[in-house]
């Protein structure tokens, strides 16, 4: 990762420069991928804000406005990378064969930037995707996945104290009236090994490396998808 790059970026983000912000990512991902953006560059810019907030070079205030530069990014390059893509057009177009992801933060989590990331992914592959952002009450949750019917939910965890928020969520399962594939993520996946503490069928993913194996695989959907 280049520090020198990041810290630059990071001194925009915070003083809510987002064409100056926008202007250095361009630059950066030329010829790389979307995950190279999302993990090396925007995770890695959040990260060094969390840090520089720990040893008091900044403020809450500050982590806000970076914050909201980031999702102005994350927004930005998904509207002008996915219609390039044509999965824009799959999105519009969807059929019953398209398949859905429905991604949210557990009740209590504010940390949503990773789930935008997870969305725009999805997206990128084809996917119609339901982004339901931050803390997102547990019972709603259940009463909208029986409607909409996704094939995958997508679940992100940041706080160790929003985990028995997952478990409330995971016990509710049996709410739901059909089986969709259920994946956990966030920051606290990557720090605590979560799979012993989650029923079989939910699948604990560490980052978005990991989740772009699975959707270039097909391996979230029950039946092939048209976008490849
Ligand atoms: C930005 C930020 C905030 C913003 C969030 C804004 C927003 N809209 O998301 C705001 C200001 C709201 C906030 C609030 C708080 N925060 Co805060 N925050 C951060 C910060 C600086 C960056 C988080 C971030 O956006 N990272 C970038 C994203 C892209 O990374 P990510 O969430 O980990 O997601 C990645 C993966 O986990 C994955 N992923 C995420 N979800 C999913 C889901 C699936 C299915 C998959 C496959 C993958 C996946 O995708 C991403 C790319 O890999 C971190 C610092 C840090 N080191 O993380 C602190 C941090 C997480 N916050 C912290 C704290 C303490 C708080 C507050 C309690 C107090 C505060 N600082 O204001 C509140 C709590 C709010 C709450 N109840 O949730 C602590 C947590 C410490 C701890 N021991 O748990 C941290 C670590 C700061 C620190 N250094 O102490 N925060």
């Amino acid at each position: 990762m280049d520090h020198h790059r990041i810290k630059e970026l990071v001194q925009y983000m915070l003083i809510g420069d987002e064409s100056t912000s926008w202007k250095l990512i361009s630059e950066w991902i030329k010829g790389r991928d979307s995950v190279f953006l999302f993990e090396d560059i925007l995770a890695a810019a959040m990260r060094y804000v969390g840090d520089l907030w720990e040893i008091n070079e900044i403020t809450v205030a500050d982590e806000h406005v970076a914050s909201n530069v980031c999702n102005l990014l994350i927004s930005r390059y998904t509207l002008d990378t996915i219609p390039a893509n044509g999965s824009i057009e799959n999105e519009i177009h969807s059929t019953s064969t398209t398949p859905k992801a429905m991604l949210f933060c557990i009740e209590g989590e504010q940390h949503s930037l990773g789930m935008k990331l997870v969305s725009s992914l999805f997206k990128e592959h084809g996917w119609d995707t339901r982004y339901l952002g931050a803390n997102l009450p547990t019972n709603d949750s259940i009463i909208y996945a029986n409607r909409w019917r996704p094939d995958v939910i997508g679940i992100s965890v940041s706080l160790i104290y929003n985990l028995p928020a997952l478990t409330e969520f995971l016990k509710r399962i049996d709410q739901l009236e059909y089986e969709p594939k259920i994946i956990v993520g966030g920051r606290i996946t990557s720090l605590y090994h979560l799979e012993s503490d989650c029923p079989e069928n939910v699948l604990v993913l560490k980052d978005l490396y990991n989740l772009e194996a699975l959707l270039l695989d097909n391996k979230l959907c029950n039946q092939p998808h048209a976008i490849t």
